[in-house]
């Protein structure tokens, strides 16, 4: 099972995706399977808090269209912090439409995504040309992308038939373009019947220590739930870091409310690492 074989054995597994070698040869070096995930709508607060965590990740993930002040100079900043602290960026766009619009949003709009994002997801939804749409936009540029197999969220539809669909169509994908999945249990391995299996990523959303879940369907559960028991590559993890930078404090400016905040996303990203990672080591055995 590749559940078993360290981050660095599964590099060479990955012969035709960039994204994904970088991103498990940075999980390796740094010693973390750390996601942020930054939902928040400032230009500035994302920035800071991508600089505060940066040095803990593998990876962070944007909602790049929920940033009211978005500009062309957020992504040459986002950029220029990806390199400081050696990071990949993923944006979790979660393209849903036909081939040729897909392609389109990609590449296009004010965004640009695929210029700056080294890994985004898609929902199978649409049926395969949402594959061969983005692969035609992403994959000369080396780019990955990952299926949305599961969700967190109570009440998902993605389950059952839906959710082997996707393993099947991850396994079917000549190109190698599609390098994981986005669920919440190593599907592949579940699935492994369908196709002829390759080695692919699992990052999981729905990652906290303090609370169970949210007003809004969000459900939570540990690093160790999501790493040992559930065998996932990557944690992802938002509120639970960030979240003391949401204190009504905060948003009304006090510069010390804000310097505290930021003392606890360091503590809480640094947290999250260390528990990601002993996680990793006892399910490889070290
Ligand atoms: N996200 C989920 N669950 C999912 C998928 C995506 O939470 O199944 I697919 C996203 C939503 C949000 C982040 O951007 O991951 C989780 O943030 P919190 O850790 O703050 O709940």
């Amino acid at each position: 099972s590749f559940t078993r074989q360290s981050y660095a054995d599964r590099v060479a597994h990955f012969g035709n995706n960039e994204a994904a070698r970088l991103l498990l040869e940075t999980m390796e070096r740094k010693e973390t399977n750390l996601c942020v995930s930054v939902d928040v709508t400032k230009k500035q607060d994302l920035l800071d808090v991508v600089d505060a965590v940066g040095q803990d990740v593998a990876l962070i993930k944007t909602h790049i269209d929920i940033v009211e002040d978005f500009d062309q100079d957020l992504i040459h900043q986002l950029t220029a912090l990806s390199k400081k602290h050696d990071f990949l960026i993923f944006e979790d766009r979660k393209f849903a439409d036909i081939g040729n619009t897909v392609s389109l949003q990609y590449s296009s709009g004010v965004h640009k995504i695929a210029s700056w994002s080294h890994i985004t997801n898609a929902h199978m939804v649409p049926g395969r040309g949402v594959i061969t749409g983005l692969a035609k936009v992403g994959q000369p540029l080396g780019r990955g992308l990952l299926l949305l197999a599961e969700m967190s969220s109570a009440g998902s539809l993605a389950k059952g038939e839906y959710t082997k669909t996707c393993v099947e169509e991850a396994f079917n994908d000549q190109s190698e373009f599609v390098c994981g999945f986005i669920a919440q249990s190593r599907v592949d391995e579940r699935f492994a019947n369908v196709g002829k299996k390759r080695d692919l990523l699992v990052l999981t959303p729905g990652v906290g220590l303090d609370v169970k879940g949210d007003a809004l369907g969000q459900q939570y559960r540990t690093p160790e739930e999501v790493v040992i028991d559930g065998g996932s590559d990557v944690i992802i993890v938002g509120r639970g870091i960030y979240g003391a930078l949401l204190d009504p404090q905060v948003a009304e400016g006090g510069s010390l409310a804000r310097a505290k905040a930021f003392v606890s996303v360091r503590e809480q990203s640094q947290r999250y690492k260390e528990e990601g990672w002993r996680a990793y080591l006892k399910r490889i055995g070290v």
